[in-house]
């Protein structure tokens, strides 16, 4: 295993697990606190192409082994994309979230819209999302939601369990909690690669095992655990990216001030962060 912590906005480097992993040289660091701002929840042209140029000019990471970069808040879920431009060959994603992350009415770089970036990359044979339950899932079509990748088969969601809703009736989405461990090994000896890589946002789990600054699923840690070693041992996995810690909010810009105020529920400034320790370092042992 190979980690790497990208500081964007000091939500990773203030545990004490990845402090000492940064003291002791188990785990690089790249230091950006500078671009976090301009690149939180979308990003600015500007900050996107200095965030790939100083990613290109950080050390590479060993060619064996899984590659683990934490990202800090799931606002920052949109730079998967840039992580991916270095792959060398085919991959599968597969994407845990809470959302679909995949609007067309937003900014192109915007954490809301990062899959259909994903989706243009010539070595991303297909993306796969699992695990939301949020209410995106509801009347996809007035949302923006990327249905002509679902058509064309480039992109495969299955929420864990139906989005809660008001009346309306529901998509038929293939929900995956009660049959998880049979729906993986089918899932897994479906993909049309043998690489894959894994992006995590941690809203996908349940709020008992983690806090974040979006609205959470109800994915148990204990499912998300199960579904990495399975994916572990059925592929050569290349690479996982994890986001969705909790940053506190104080956007400098007045619409990502109001995009926040909109869309992110609110939470206490300095919440307890214990249970995101422990699931970080959960997912940390299934690599180590
Ligand atoms: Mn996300």
């Amino acid at each position: 295993m190979h980690l790497r912590i990208i500081d964007l906005d000091g939500s990773v480097t203030s545990q004490p697990l990845f402090r000492q992993k940064i003291a002791t040289g188990e785990a690089q660091c790249l230091s950006m606190p500078d671009l976090g701002p301009a690149l939180r929840l979308w990003g600015t042209r500007q900050a996107m192409v200095a965030f790939a140029e100083r990613l290109a000019q950080a050390p590479s990471p060993p060619g064996c082994g899984v590659n683990i970069t934490f990202l800090g808040s799931g606002d920052f879920h949109h730079l998967c994309p840039l992580l991916l431009t270095a792959l060398l060959e085919p991959v599968t994603l597969l994407h845990f979230d809470n959302h679909p992350d995949w609007t067309r009415f937003a900014p192109r770089t915007h954490c809301g819209a990062w899959v259909n970036r994903a989706l243009e990359l010539p070595l991303v044979a297909r993306v796969v999302t699992l695990g939301p339950c949020s209410r995106d899932l509801l009347y996809p079509y007035f949302k923006g939601a990327n249905l002509a990748a679902l058509r064309q088969g480039r992109l495969h969601l299955f929420p864990w369990r139906p989005p809660p809703r008001r009346g309306g009736s529901l998509p038929a989405w293939r929900c995956v909690a009660d049959d998880w461990e049979p729906f993986l090994d089918t899932l897994l000896a479906s993909l049309p690669t043998e690489a894959v890589w894994v992006s995590i946002d941690k809203d996908v789990l349940r709020p008992e095992d983690a806090i974040t600054n979006w609205d959470q699923g109800r994915m148990p840690l204990s499912a998300l655990l199960v579904a990495l070693r399975r994916i572990r041992a059925a592929r050569r996995l290349l690479g996982v990216d994890i986001c969705g810690e909790f940053a506190p909010i104080r956007h400098p810009n007045l619409l990502k001030r109001l995009e926040s105020w909109l869309d992110q529920p609110s939470l206490p400034m300095a919440p307890d962060l214990t249970r995101n320790a422990v699931t970080n370092a959960a997912i940390l042992a299934v690599f180590e």
